[in-house]
């Protein structure tokens, strides 16, 4: 309920600078749970989300609108310095400057207002966007967060315009935030870092409900050596199977939502826990529905009993972490899977039923000194499994395992500036790894589903 002593906290979802991006599944699922946790404590909460595709604007939603995909809008733009030599076109995604600042021009000035970062290297659309906001409500303060923020602070604190930088997951710190930028002080009325006794994300904020992002868990108990989701949410924990089963089944029936996509790191790790528990119950409690793992699943987590289960409870997309055939010790990059576990995996996935239309197995592409008929073999593997093969190319992220590699194989200075680590610009490409390699590779692929 609404307290008249509450402040207006603005969410915004900043714009994405790039050489491509897509949507698939993305929305700001970090941002809409503090904003769920504030509007529960009495605070007026608004969104401003500069990638909107369905913004009332964009007639009838924006082009090729297929749920959860679909192209964003898009502006192109200069490449940013020192990136001049990379053969693709730079773009701003989102709707356009004017419809954004005619959003802030509606909206009564807010108190406070928390901005979220994806990718490191898009901070160039996120200080685009907090200039605007800033221009709109000068005055207001800025706190961001979400990964670009914690992963790289001292950039973000120096460069993204934010008044302050707050690192790592925010929902048990959220309420003394708010306190202390505004001095509007309210008790917790549940214990905030549980994610089952807090109310919904606010996806209601959006102009569109196409799907629903859910995340069963956070943090990874692997320690992949080129994955920061250790930096981002150290620790692995859960949530209950039944509680996600409630949450499917309120967004189904309430408001007819019919995709549901995964989030997690680590959805399938040890499953008799959790995703065995959570599909039986989805399938006992839930209207039929279709469930998408755009986050790679693991690898060994796929027995029997998960695919059949996957297949009978709607997964439509399926995408499993293979990253690499090369075996250790040449790349002890991590120790998710061997050849032989992938093997095994795909065939329980035919047995259930899925294709290459709806399973495929992410390839890393692009890491240091790896070989490239290494992953023209990897590719050529997967197809013969019955997978379709989806290139990942690698972006280096400082406070991984694999920067120090990445930095010493890289042609620029990658800590100098986070528009390096671009996965777009192939940032530790070496002899044989060019853009005609890149097209090799995307043929060898075939097309991709999505
Ligand atoms: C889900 C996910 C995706 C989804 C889309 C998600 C989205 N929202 O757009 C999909 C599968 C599509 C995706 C794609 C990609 N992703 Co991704 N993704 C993730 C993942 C697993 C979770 C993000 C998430 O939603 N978490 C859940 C929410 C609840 O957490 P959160 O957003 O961080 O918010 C919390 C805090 O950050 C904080 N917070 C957030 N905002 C704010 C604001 C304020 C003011 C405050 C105080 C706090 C705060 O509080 C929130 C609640 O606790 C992360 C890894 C991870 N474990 O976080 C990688 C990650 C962000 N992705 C990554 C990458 C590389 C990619 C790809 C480029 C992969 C590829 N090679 O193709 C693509 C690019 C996507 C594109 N559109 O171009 C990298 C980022 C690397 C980098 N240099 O920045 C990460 C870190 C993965 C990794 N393993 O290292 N991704």
């Amino acid at each position: 309920m609404a307290d008249p002593a509450a402040p207006h906290i603005l969410l915004v979802n900043p714009w994405i600078d790039d050489f491509a991006a897509y949507d698939v599944w993305a929305r700001p699922l970090g941002l809409l749970r503090l904003g769920a946790v504030l509007r529960d404590h009495g605070c007026r909460v608004s969104l401003v989300d500069c990638l909107d595709r369905f913004h009332p604007r964009a007639a009838g939603g924006a082009p090729g609108a297929r749920n959860g995909r679909g192209p964003f809008l898009k502006a192109r733009r200069p490449k940013p310095p020192g990136l001049a030599d990379v053969p693709r076109h730079f773009s701003r995604y989102g709707p356009p400057e004017d419809w954004l600042r005619e959003d802030l021009r509606r909206l009564p000035a807010p108190d406070l207002v928390l901005a979220t970062s994806g990718m490191t290297y898009w901070y160039p659309g996120l200080q685009a966007t907090l200039a605007l906001v800033r221009q709109a409500f000068p005055g207001v303060r800025i706190l961001l967060g979400g990964p670009y923020a914690t992963l790289w602070p001292e950039h973000a604190r120096a460069v993204s315009g934010a008044h302050r930088v707050v690192g790592g997951p925010a929902e048990a710190l959220i309420l003394d935030l708010v306190a202390e930028e505004t001095g509007w002080r309210a008790p917790a009325r549940y214990p905030l870092e549980d994610p089952d006794a807090r109310p919904y994300p606010a996806f209601d904020l959006q102009s569109a409900l196409g799907f629903v992002p859910l995340l069963t868990s956070e943090g990874c108990p692997f320690d992949c050596a080129y994955c920061a989701s250790r930096l981002l949410h150290p620790g692995f924990r859960r949530r209950r199977p039944a509680a996600v089963a409630r949450e499917i089944r309120f967004w189904a029936t309430s408001r007819g939502v019919r995709d549901f996509v995964f989030y997690d790191d680590a959805l399938l790790v040890d499953p008799e826990a959790h995703a065995v528990p959570l599909l039986e119950r989805v399938l006992r409690e839930v209207p039929p529905v279709r469930f998408h793992t755009p986050n790679a699943v693991h690898i060994r987590g796929i027995t029997p009993r998960t695919a059949a289960l996957m297949r009978r409870a709607g997964f439509h997309t399926v995408r499993l972490g293979l990253e690499t055939l090369e075996a250790p010790p040449r790349r002890p990059l991590d120790r998710k899977a061997s050849p032989a576990e992938f093997a095994q995996a795909a065939a329980y996935l035919r047995e259930a039923g899925f294709g290459p239309r709806e399973a495929g197995a992410y390839l890393l592409v692009g890491l240091p000194e790896q070989d490239p008929a290494g992953v023209a073999e990897a590719i050529r593997a997967v197809r013969a499994a019955g997978l379709q093969p989806i290139p990942a190319y690698y972006s280096p992220i400082p406070g991984t395992r694999l920067w120090p590699q990445a930095m010493a194989a890289s042609r620029y200075d990658l800590a100098a500036d986070p528009l390096f680590t671009n996965n777009a610009v192939l940032p530790c490409r070496r002899e044989g790894f060019d853009w005609e390699f890149v097209r090799t590779l995307k043929r060898l692929c075939g097309p991709n589903p999505g």
